[in-house]
């Protein structure tokens, strides 16, 4: 017996006061303007402004970050100089139909990914407009023990309103993250974490493609429009680059080109192993350093644990829509509820919800049929939010959600990486229903049809 409330989990409405009307926002848009928290802190009195135009360096092929945007910089004197500002984003949209109230760097979640070239001495302005202190920590980058951003520990925390300055020379290539230590479990659960690369001076594997993926989870209760930072496990909502499929989007190659993924894991409580059809990989880095070749072994599935990134190569070989995703099951699921009795294979229900329906006006029996089929039953779901909804496939519907992106190989691709849309498979080559004569010239026909 199962109602729709099991599923979803209890519906609690949102705290009134945070309840704004939603707004739409593209997907892979730029940085949006900046939001205004919830309290305002003093402004700094003196704010410096990200470069604009962003400067270009040219001694390596940027890389990629679905859904995000790169961090702009200034060089002045020879010290390349950015500017960071951790404040609330509202309305991030995860899918469409689910935004909320998140907290990140300069107006997104997960903040610009920042570039630097190994060698590059660097200054880093962080500006707090967060009702509460913060700190910036760069994870996995070798550095002057001052500059490591632990709250209390290497130095003071970095009070609303305020400016603190970085000075960082970066010593070793590699993917790292940047993430706040001071009241981590909030502020990280709120989605304040950014991918930090330093390419190497000379490169050591040449790729066509450099893409860039911050796996995180979060739990917000159907309807809500905070995600909740108490929770310490069963998280609703798992994402690439703080986006659940439907909403991710697909990371695009040509045929025959060498892909590299930098995928980093600032989940609360979860490791990841992310899992690519189609293309075998390389493990080839972590954010401790490069792989040596001979220590790189062939993989389909890499863990990424928490506080870690790693390197994967691999040779985009056969065109297709290659899935991309976690392969945690639950972590494909997009705010589904633990609390209900799975149902699949169950018979005769129809008198129990005569009999349930005399209470429960409405009531209906779901899940005999198995889950798969949930989402595509569009049940009415409280608004802004997305329970076990998938996605329209070009063969009916794709039942995941959550951390599950397509890798869409083609011979041909858009000249600016955009989606190509859904591949279209020569004939002959997509599984179908066996015909009475395939089965017949296989001698299945009589063991097909007996039961
Ligand atoms: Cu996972």
């Amino acid at each position: 017996m199962v109602s729709r409330r099991g599923f979803l989990g209890s519906t609690t409405a949102a705290v009134g006061g945070l309840l704004l009307a939603a707004e739409s926002r593209g997907l892979a848009q730029p940085a949006p303007a900046r939001m205004d928290p919830v309290v305002t802190p003093p402004r700094p009195r003196a704010p410096v402004e990200p470069a604009s135009p962003p400067e270009r360096d040219g001694r390596y092929l940027p890389v990629i970050t679905p859904d995000g945007v790169t961090l702009p910089w200034r060089r002045v004197e020879g010290v390349k100089v950015f500017h960071l500002t951790a404040e609330e984003v509202r309305d991030h949209e995860f899918a469409p139909g689910l935004q909320a109230h998140c907290w990140g760097y300069n107006g997104r979640t997960p903040g610009p990914t920042i570039e630097i070239v190994e060698g590059d001495r660097c200054r880093f302005y962080v500006t707090n407009r967060l009702p509460e202190p913060t700190s910036v920590h760069w994870h996995g980058v070798p550095l002057a023990n001052g500059m490591d951003g632990v709250a209390g520990l290497t130095q003071r925390a970095i009070g609303p309103g305020e400016t603190f300055l970085y000075e960082i020379t970066f010593r070793r290539a590699g993917t790292f993250m940047y993430h706040p230590h001071f009241d981590e479990m909030t502020q990280m659960a709120l989605g304040m974490m950014g991918m930090l690369v330093v390419h190497p001076r000379r490169p050591r594997s040449v790729v066509d493609r450099d893409y860039v993926l911050m796996t995180s989870e979060w739990f917000i209760r159907p309807g809500a429009r905070r995600p909740d930072p108490a929770r310490m496990n069963d998280f609703n909502l798992l994402t690439f680059n703080s986006k659940a499929f439907p909403g991710t989007s697909a990371l695009v190659a040509r045929t025959g080109e060498r892909v590299r993924l930098r995928i980093g894991n600032l989940s609360a409580m979860d490791h990841h192993p992310i899992h690519l059809h189609g293309p075998s990989f390389k493990v080839v880095a972590t954010d401790g350093g490069p792989i040596p070749e001979a220590g790189q072994w062939p993989e389909t599935t890499v863990l990424v644990p928490v506080g870690s990134t790693r390197d994967v190569e691999l040779v985009a070989t056969d065109p297709g829509d290659w899935a991309l995703h976690c392969h945690m099951t639950h972590h494909v699921m997009t705010q589904m509820g633990h609390d209900a009795p799975n149902m699949v294979g169950t018979r005769g229900t129809r008198r129990l919800d005569a009999r349930v329906q005399r209470l429960i006006p409405g009531y209906m029996t779901m899940g005999q049929a198995g889950m798969g089929g949930m989402g595509e039953m569009a049940m009415p779901v409280p608004p802004n939010s997305l329970p076990m909804r998938g996605s329209a496939g070009p063969f009916g519907y794709i039942d995941m959600g959550g951390m599950f992106t397509v890798l869409k190989v083609r011979d041909t691709v858009p000249e600016d990486g955009s989606d190509p849309g859904w591949y279209r498979h020569p004939g002959g080559t997509v599984a179908a229903a066996a015909t009475p004569e395939q089965l017949e010239r296989d001698g299945l026909r009589a063991e097909v049809t007996a039961r």
